[in-house]
């Protein structure tokens, strides 16, 4: 008895729980994927063998959404288990913003690192680095390294945006001190070559914004001189991340780890390695899917190399739904054809249409994960609660807001019960979605025409500022039905203005 009560007395200051398992776990978000951009979601016009040997081999899941229609918000959601909408400045980042997420945050990450697992972030941030600014001369703080990342290595937002640079942990890699980065939203000097000025000379021509500095032959949001040493080739991005990915997992591989491995691809410009490119027919939108694919094949062949693959959770995920023309002439209006990048959705990008959040979301844990097909509903921003509850950890009261423990759902359990609502947010312009069930409540308070080429479809309505839609019947959201289901519109409206207002969810 002696020896069993300082056995349960030596885990628990080990920090051990009874019932916790701690499997390693990868999550690899796409940027910019659509629903149906991937073969194993419906693609015919090019095929993503090793996304769908994930979802063969794990849970398909068939309601699967990221918390958000842009970036910033989703990446923020999936690391704080909170609706962006709560937090000011959770939209798109610009070049030089600042640290979104404040250090001392419960995240992911940090939740991940309580319960003993060694955690990095691979590839592109996009959540705003420093206070007030990045130093991108010296030290870069804060970042993810205050809020429970161990190690980094990152493209700071986005590749149309400037610098072209990695950090890894807290500074520059390979900056020359003697050739200072400098980054800033005013042109640098009277003749500073511009995709204005130079647009003959650019290798992929822009159709709007991505006109300022140029590098590697592509025009950009934002302006920057110096850190020549520093800079990358855009072929070359994911190639980078692999290896880098690869060397961190041999590195951790006797403790579990936990890597955020965020894709660039496909978001614009796209630029695929050489190898990828020309290899579909849908122009450079498609090759950059593939060499997402490949990006997983080879995290997949890692795993198995190093005999980590019963052992290790992949989630596989977007962080926003699909745009075609996000500002560069990359022919993927063009080149379209019958290729549905919402599959049968309505909107993408941008948007609170369910083509903005509905995402392929696959989770494979080899051996533990029965293979399937899942219709349950669940978010990115549940993966907080959701291995916290998994490792044993405890989250406070006033953290991880809106994260729900979906464990058992994610990890395919048949019965197991996905959300019963979920809200969708765009960019952060007061539109939101609410799904409840089978529901789909839209709120429209902005209609704004962006520049943006989402798809190749025009849709009218709703006329209202609320429209519903039943999803069973009508997934592509095409007939309103308020106006002859005033009652569920009530309880929705309701229902989602409560969500708004109120400082959480997390039951
Ligand atoms: C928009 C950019 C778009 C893309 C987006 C962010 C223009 C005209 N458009 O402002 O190209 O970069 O921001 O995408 O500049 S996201 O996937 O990172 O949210
Ligand atoms: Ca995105």
């Amino acid at each position: 008895m002696n020896r069993f009560l300082n056995l349960a007395f030596v885990l628990l200051l080990a920090g051990v729980s009874y019932g916790a398992e701690k499997p390693n776990i990868i999550v690899i978000m796409a940027d910019d994927l659509g629903y149906g951009d991937v073969s194993c979601y419906g693609a015919t016009r090019l095929q993503t063998p090793s996304i769908d040997k994930l979802a063969g081999e794990g849970t398909r899941f068939t309601s699967g959404y990221c918390s958000a229609s842009t970036c910033t918000p989703t990446r923020f959601s999936l690391l704080t288990g909170t609706y962006a909408f709560r937090q000011k400045g959770t939209g798109i980042a610009p070049p030089n913003g600042p640290a979104i997420i404040k250090p001392g945050t419960e995240t992911l990450p940090s939740i991940l690192k309580r319960a003993g697992y060694a955690t990095a972030v691979i590839g592109k941030w996009h959540l705003g680095l420093g206070e007030p600014a990045p130093n991108w001369n010296g030290e870069i703080k804060p970042g993810p390294l205050e809020i429970g990342f161990d190690h980094c290595y990152l493209l700071p937002t986005t590749n149309d945006r400037v610098p072209q640079v990695y950090v890894e942990d807290r500074s520059v890699k390979n900056l020359d001190p003697l050739d200072p980065l400098i980054v800033g939203d005013t042109k640098p000097s009277e003749n500073h070559p511009t995709g204005l000025t130079h647009r003959q000379a650019l290798k992929m021509d822009w159709s709007h914004g991505h006109n300022q500095t140029i590098h590697n032959g592509i025009s950009r949001i934002g302006f920057y001189t110096g850190g020549e040493k520093a800079r990358f080739r855009d072929e070359d991005l994911a190639d980078e991340w692999v290896k880098q990915s690869n060397l961190w997992i041999e590195a951790n591989k006797e403790r579990p780890f936990f890597l955020f491995f965020a894709s660039h691809d496909i978001h614009v410009p796209r630029i695929a390695h050489e190898r990828f490119q020309g290899k579909t027919n849908l122009g450079p939108r498609g090759d950059c899917i593939l060499q997402l694919d490949w990006c997983v094949g080879e995290l997949s062949n890692t795993l198995d190399r190093l005999g980590l693959a019963e052992n290790t959770m992949i989630v596989f995920c977007s962080d926003n739904g699909p745009v075609l023309d996000d500002g560069y002439k990359d022919d993927a209006v063009e080149k379209l054809g019958n290729h549905e990048p919402a599959g049968p959705f309505r909107g993408g990008k941008y948007s609170v249409w369910e083509g903005g959040t509905r995402i392929p979301f696959i989770t494979r844990w080899k051996g533990r994960i029965k293979p399937g097909v899942s219709d349950q509903v669940v978010c990115t921003i549940d993966l907080a609660a959701s291995v916290a509850a998994m490792t044993g950890q405890s989250i406070a009261q006033d953290a991880c807001r809106d994260s729900f423990d979906l464990l058992d759902a994610l990890l395919g359990k048949p019965g197991a019960m996905g959300r019963d609502h979920l809200l969708q947010q765009d960019n952060g312009s007061g539109n939101f979605g609410l799904r409840t069930g089978d529901w789909k409540l839209v709120k429209l308070k902005q209609r704004g025409k962006s520049q943006a080429v989402v798809s190749t479809q025009e849709l009218s309505g709703p006329t209202g500022q609320y429209g519903l839609y039943r999803l069973s019947d009508d997934p592509g959201e095409r007939t309103d039905v308020s106006t002859t289901n005033p009652k569920i519109v009530d309880q929705m409206t309701v229902q989602l203005e409560k969500l708004i207002v109120s400082e959480r969810s997390r039951p």
